[in-house]
């Protein structure tokens, strides 16, 4: 399955911790909240965030690779680097749209096994008013 992830910052400009609980993207079959967790064999793999990600108010919260990330996975078309695409992402304040700008990704390819290839970066704020 065709799959990439976002990387970069959000900022939660509130005074309240937003929760994200999920997502969705028109180019993707589904978003999720993913995580790096250590396996019983010792390995450092990725799975689905089971809480999903609290950023707490006035911090920001940070998504890279080989830690926490947003998974984009059943890629409906291919990316192409310098293009961008939204992803919405679901909050208990609500929706929050972020602007992904997609570029070419060379670093761990054997953890984003099978198609890491390209990845956003994406900055955010988010207001609860
Ligand atoms: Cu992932």
């Amino acid at each position: 399955m065709e799959m990439s992830a976002v990387f970069g910052t959000l900022v939660n400009n509130s005074d309240k911790a937003i929760h994200i609980t999920g997502g969705s993207s028109d180019v993707a079959g589904s978003v999720e909240t993913h995580e790096f967790v250590k396996d019983a064999g010792g390995n450092m793999v990725m799975q689905k965030a089971p809480n999903g990600f609290t950023i707490e108010a006035g911090k920001t919260f940070v998504l890279a690779p080989g830690a926490n990330h947003i998974m984009l996975l059943g890629l409906k078309d291919k990316l192409v680097a310098g293009d961008s695409l939204t992803v919405t992402l679901e909050t208990d304040l609500g929706q929050v749209p972020l602007s992904v700008m997609i570029r070419t990704f060379d670093g761990a390819n054997e953890t984003y096994n099978p198609s890491p290839s390209m990845s956003g970066s994406a900055s955010m704020s988010m207001s609860s008013s």
